[in-house]
């Protein structure tokens, strides 16, 4: 049996499971390769030399050459390489790119943070946790809205817009932030966690834990 193309580097965390769902959902084969980021492993001069950053997730494609850092970056590139998990029509196909776009420069960074300030701080700031506990309930809101009248985020099939939000929502429910008010988004919450390759992606390479 040849070796996988598809090597990923990562950790379970919320950046990490976005492409472990992406993969299980496109039935790819790929080598799992866990980077302990509580161990430092992120920071080996081997790992630095696939991401500068020292972040998960790593994706590397020994069939293309090509290796990629950033969680949304990777997504793209599975989405071009497979023809799936983003809708093929250009109006369709940028309102996915426009919400995975929102969720990386906005709502992921926010909630990152928030998760940060409210749980794992050393030093509780109370005026940070209330501006990222807003800042992300604005995003929630947004999210809300969105998912109002619609199954997903963009088009009319689960995209990698959806993985990508899942990432981080499936953290701010282990992590317990509380975001039932917003039905529409918990309802999307739920869809998604129902899916079989969803729930193979969140426990590779093993489940997360609260703090
Ligand atoms: N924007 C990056 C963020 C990557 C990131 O921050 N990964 C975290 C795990 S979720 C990490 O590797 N953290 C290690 C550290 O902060 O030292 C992406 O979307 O891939």
């Amino acid at each position: 049996m040849t070796a996988p193309a598809l090597h990923l580097y990562t950790d379970s965390s919320p950046n990490g499971f976005k492409i472990t769902i992406a993969l299980e959902e496109l039935g790819l084969p790929y080598t799992l390769h866990h980077v302990r980021i509580e161990q430092g492993e992120h920071r080996h001069p081997d790992f630095l030399a696939l991401n500068p950053h020292g972040r998960i997730p790593v994706l590397h494609d020994a069939g293309t050459g090509i290796t990629l850092f950033e969680s949304a970056a990777i997504l793209l590139y599975l989405a071009d390489k497979t023809g799936r998990l983003l809708p093929p029509a250009p109006a369709a196909r940028w309102e996915a790119i426009t919400w995975l776009m929102f969720h990386s420069a906005s709502m992921g960074p926010l909630l990152g943070q928030r998760v940060h300030a409210e749980c794992f701080a050393a030093d509780r700031h109370d005026a940070s946790v209330q501006r990222y506990r807003r800042l992300s309930e604005d995003t929630f809101a947004v999210l809300d809205a969105r998912l109002a009248e619609r199954e997903w985020l963009a088009g009319d099939a689960f995209s990698i817009a959806d993985i990508a939000t899942f990432g981080w929502m499936h953290i701010a429910r282990i992590v317990e932030f509380d975001f039932s008010g917003h039905t529409h988004l918990s309802a999307w919450h739920l869809r998604a966690s129902r899916r079989p390759a969803v729930q193979r992606g969140i426990a590779l390479p093993q489940p997360a834990t609260g703090p």
